[in-house]
């Protein structure tokens, strides 16, 4: 089980692949970064607007390459496939948009219960800067160092039941969140802490290991420098 796997340290580091960047003419290069770099999973979504069609043949094309388990990180209620092993069934629970919270996931989940996936029901938090998922996703911005506010949301979400939380910083973020404010949330919730946006350095994931998040997200850095990828992953796990 992959939220098993999350929670017990098995999987520890997780690559964003965004189906608009990760065309079937690029994919085989990319997963042969993933599989050099020892990333433990790889989660497929994060643009706008990406259609079904495309995300299955991502998805399809991954299987084929890795036995590494894929996760959909869905930005729409189309971006599925049934292809995938999980799914983050994400509620923003910071968007002003109802839609966001409970609006999507209303539409999808039928459908979702008949797949074989696994669904991890997540708390999905932006934070500053935001970048694209903060304004699509019309998000009232959590600061990167608002602790308390982070632990309102943190521990509203533990209560309402929810299997992990993601801590986002918007993908590309010049900046990640603040390690501290990781360190509060993993303190004071029980529930496993995922982590990503705007980690590029080896010690900026490390951090956010030693802060107790259960594992790390990269995104941007397996499309542009595939090759620091595998020192990411290594300081992980170092
Ligand atoms: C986005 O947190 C991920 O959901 C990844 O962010 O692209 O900045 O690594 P980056």
């Amino acid at each position: 089980m992959i939220l098993e796997n999350i929670k017990y340290g098995r999987i520890r580091h997780l690559t964003l692949l965004d189906p608009e960047k990760s065309g079937p003419d690029r994919i085989e290069g990319l997963i042969e970064f993933i599989e050099r770099s020892g990333s433990d999973a790889i989660m497929v979504g994060g643009s706008t607007n990406t259609g079904s069609k495309l995300v299955d043949d991502v998805v399809v094309s991954i299987k084929r390459l890795t036995k590494k388990p894929v996760i959909l990180f869905p930005s729409s209620p189309e971006a599925l496939s049934a292809h995938a092993d999980a799914i983050f069934f994400l509620s923003l629970l910071n968007s002003e948009s109802l839609n966001y919270v409970v609006g999507y996931q209303v539409q999808s989940a039928r459908l979702l219960k008949r797949s074989m996936m696994e669904i991890i029901s997540v708390a999905y938090l932006v934070f500053e800067p935001g970048m694209t998922v903060g304004r699509v996703g019309k998000a009232k911005l959590i600061g990167r160092d608002d602790v308390s506010k982070a632990l309102d949301y943190a521990s509203a979400a533990e209560l309402m039941g929810f299997q992990a939380i993601y801590l986002e910083a918007g993908s590309g973020a010049p900046k990640s969140i603040d390690p501290d404010l990781v360190k509060a949330v993993c303190d004071d919730v029980t529930i496993p802490v995922i982590v990503g946006g705007g980690i590029r350095e080896p010690y900026t994931a490390k951090k956010m290991l030693f802060a107790g998040a259960a594992a790390v997200v990269t995104g941007t850095i397996a499309e542009s420098d595939p090759s620091a990828l595998g020192k990411i992953v290594s300081a992980i796990k170092s």
